[in-house]
């Protein structure tokens, strides 16, 4: 344990980063709208949506990409007392999170008859359960080969006034996961950088696990990374309110980097164009294109990745040997974010998709407004009638289907499968060995 870093970690707390400053000299970031895609002329940056897909395939077609699932937080928003990645999101199948995203990894391979490698990161607060989980569940049909599981490291969480080092029992500290920045390390530690090495992987697909409309390995979006010779290439939804909860890209200096929502000042946030629609309009949604060379290079970047305090509410340990249970946020964690590397790419782009297509996070309990179990089961639903409709099928207004990625991976694999003019009247899960026709 680094007790130094720390001490110099809390100081830094008390003179750390002006965000107000620097969002004062930013502007919004080069990227690729979402309109620009839909058309089919070339956008500004010389191509078109098709030709990006064509490329994007090309890439999955020679095995060169990978997938990075990180799902080491805590979940704590949650209020599930399991790894998120288990939780029963499904909402006619009842599937978790973890066999969503990995039916998509093994219907993008079969699609393009070559392995997907999956690099699944967990922390030792999520580990043993979600590893026991996928094991007990034959990895939900993958390959044990093709799924490597590794670690991130955690650092020690300190009393908020004082600086001391917090205890969680009489002979260990307190420890938290080092946030989704850890796994830049972890890669390199855990050999799973080695591994791509050695199965020619050369381009990952980042995502959360928290976020079960993530088009896993779009072809599309790929696509866009590699003609841009991007390092770094991230997805953005349109954001409906100035403060939404989601990180803002933004360019100073002539770099691109993202300012997480509680930083960014509201002033600033709410700025407007003249036609009334927001300035920082990006949204990042914690999707992203690295290239492996990238990763690679960015271990030795010096403070690439610094440490962002947070404080929280921790039951620890107390001097006496009782719990303490504050009811104040009473300690510091320390994480790093992976998207900090952003400045650092070359050719670092942002592609704006549509919300409905992408995002509906899993975060809240029931009762909040947006990002509950309801809320993202709704977003799966809607967004599965709509595949359907659009192939011509019929489906009622009010009963829930779902699709399982390994009967339709997207609204063309729908189209393919399902025969128009039919229709679906009761709640419906169209999944694998389930007749062709709908
Ligand atoms: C994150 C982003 C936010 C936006 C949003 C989209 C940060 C700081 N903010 O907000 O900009 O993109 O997601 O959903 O990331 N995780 C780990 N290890 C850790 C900490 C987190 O693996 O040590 C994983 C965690 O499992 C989760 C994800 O990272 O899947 C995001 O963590 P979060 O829910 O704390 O981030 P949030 O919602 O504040």
């Amino acid at each position: 344990m680094d007790l130094e870093q720390l001490s110099r970690l809390c100081e830094a707390v008390v003179e750390k980063e002006d965000w107000a400053e620097l969002a004062r000299r930013a502007e919004p970031p080069p990227a690729l709208r979402l309109n620009a895609r839909r058309g089919h002329h070339e956008s500004e940056f010389g191509w078109t949506a098709k030709q990006a897909r064509q490329r994007g395939e090309q890439a999955l077609d020679e095995g060169k990409v990978g997938v990075l699932m990180t799902a080491g937080g805590q979940g704590s928003r949650l209020g599930f007392d399991r790894p998120k990645g288990l939780y029963p999101i499904g909402p006619v199948s009842g599937a978790s999170l973890l066999q969503i995203h990995i039916e998509k990894i093994r219907a993008a391979a079969r699609r393009h008859q070559k392995s997907i490698p999956l690099y699944l990161m967990n922390s030792p607060v999520t580990a043993e359960e979600q590893s026991a989980f996928l094991a007990e569940n034959d990895y939900f049909g993958m390959t044990e080969k093709d799924i490597f599981l590794f670690c991130q490291g955690t650092m020690p969480v300190v009393d908020a006034v004082t600086g001391d080092l917090l205890l969680a029992t009489k002979d260990t500290l307190f420890l938290s996961p080092d946030g989704h920045g850890g796994t830049v390390a972890a890669l390199a530690t855990s050999g799973a950088i080695e591994s791509m090495r050695e199965r020619g992987i050369e381009q990952l697909f980042y995502f959360q696990v928290d976020n079960p409309l993530v088009p896993i390995c779009d072809a599309e979006f790929i696509g866009h990374h590699l003609k841009a010779k991007s390092e770094l290439t991230s997805m953005a939804v349109a954001k409906k309110q100035p403060i939404d909860k989601v990180g803002n890209f933004v360019q100073i200096d002539r770099r691109l980097q993202i300012i997480e929502y509680s930083d960014f000042p509201a002033d600033v946030a709410a700025q407007r164009t003249e036609d009334g629609a927001l300035q920082f309009w990006a949204g990042s949604i914690a999707v992203h294109m690295f290239s492996v060379d990238f990763l690679e290079r960015s271990l030795s970047l010096s403070g690439a990745l610094p440490f962002h305090a947070a404080r929280k509410k921790v039951t620890h340990l107390g001097e006496e040997g009782k719990v303490v249970q504050p009811n104040q946020p009473n300690a510091l964690k320390f994480e790093r974010f992976i998207f900090d590397l952003l400045p650092h790419a070359q050719n670092a782009l942002v592609v704006e998709y549509a919300e409905e297509d992408c995002f509906a996070p899993l975060k809240n309990a029931p009762g909040a407004e947006r990002d509950t179990a309801e809320y993202v089961q709704r977003f799966m639903i809607h967004q599965h009638h709509r595949w359907l409709q659009e192939a011509g099928i019929q489906v009622a207004r009010d009963v829930a289907v779902e699709i399982s990625p390994l009967w339709a991976l997207d609204e063309r694999e729908v189209a393919r499968r399902a025969t128009p003019g039919t229709a679906i009247n009761q709640t419906t899960y169209l999944c694998e060995g389930v007749p062709r026709s709908a």
